[in-house]
């Protein structure tokens, strides 16, 4: 009889992803899909051969210090890594793998939904609406910042940040761009790139925040940036809460310095600033960029191609080799 690897699953992903893991694998499931804390991952993984998790676990060093020598391999199921301590993963030979290219569209879909539900105000005039509060068309109600023509500044131009200029060209819109390097990239030939923050930040009529998590990214939007960038801007986070400094943007959506705020992820998740909540002119949702039956099943396949290939020896297709 072949015995199947011993695969700890740390959430009860999408049925169809599921069915493949108990298919090849001797799973350790989360049924009920209830928090995991570390004890718990560290008690249930003393025997597995790999763990596929989520970006709602932390893989911190003490964790990774504690998992025994037979787990060989960590599948995230998502293509943001900063809740994993990736030197200590790779220090103890630890594989690892992440989701690249398969949620892209689905994430540049929602920026584009929270560029326009905060530049049009959407929340506040559909809530409006649905509390009865509508009575009469008035000129002056409910007016957003227009979209058409002006410049989007977008933070982090990977995959997802290309995918979102070019959304935003259907607008109309002009692209500028701040990362570490330039990029070339078919039908983004007019895009222009900021090599430093200090050209970058005046040209953002809206902002879309596109780069993953990092020392060097974390609360790029504070008090100090958000001076810098043209009045009444509007603020779009698709990526990680923590690349803005919830009380500079609660203070600057109040102050009206920025119009409007469209955030799929906040600091904190899934606790929301309850002072956000006072606010009309903020659109937000509940960390959905991925959240689209396809994406969520091809995220899942994409971490069981990687294990299935580490298990079958041959190269991982998304293996993460750094941080
Ligand atoms: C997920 C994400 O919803 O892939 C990522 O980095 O943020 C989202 O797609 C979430 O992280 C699930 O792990």
């Amino acid at each position: 009889m072949i015995t199947k690897p011993r695969l700890l699953v740390t959430r009860n992903f999408p049925p169809d992803v599921m069915t493949r893991i108990k298919h090849s694998y001797d799973a350790i499931t989360n049924e009920d899909d209830h928090p995991m804390d570390m004890a718990e991952i560290l008690r249930l993984s003393q025997d597995a051969d790999a763990i596929l998790c989520a970006a709602t676990e932390a893989i911190n060093a003490e964790l990774i210090s504690g998992l025994p020598d037979r787990v060989k391999m960590i599948a995230t199921f998502s293509v943001g890594y900063d809740h994993i301590d990736v030197p200590a993963v790779l220090s103890r030979g630890i594989r690892l793998s992440n989701t690249p290219d398969v949620l892209t569209d689905a994430t540049a879909d929602i920026a584009l939904l929270c560029l326009l539900g905060a530049a049009r105000m959407a929340h506040m005039s559909a809530q409006t609406l649905r509390a009865g509060g509508w009575t009469r068309w008035e000129p002056n109600q409910f007016l957003g910042v227009h979209v058409t023509g002006k410049r989007l500044g977008i933070l982090g131009m990977g995959r997802i940040g290309q995918a979102v200029a070019r959304r935003a060209q259907g607008f109309d819109m002009q692209i500028h761009y701040h990362n570490r390097r330039k990029v070339e990239a078919p039908g983004l030939e007019n895009a222009v790139f900021h090599e430093t923050r200090e050209s970058f930040l005046p040209v953002c009529d809206f902002l879309s925040i596109n780069c993953p998590l990092s020392a060097e990214t974390k609360y790029f939007v504070n008090d100090d940036s958000i001076s810098k960038m043209p009045d009444r801007t509007v603020i779009v986070n698709t990526a990680r809460g923590a690349v803005v400094e919830d009380a500079a943007l609660i203070r600057a959506l109040k102050s009206g310095k920025v119009a409007a705020a469209g955030l799929d992820v906040f600091e904190n998740e899934p606790a929301l600033n309850p002072d956000y909540l006072e606010l009309g002119n903020l659109f937000v949702l509940p960390h959905i960029g991925s959240a689209t039956v396809e994406t969520r099943n091809a995220m899942g396949f994409m971490c069981l191609d990687n294990l299935d290939a580490f298990f079958a020896g041959r190269d991982l297709p998304n293996e993460v080799k750094a941080p």
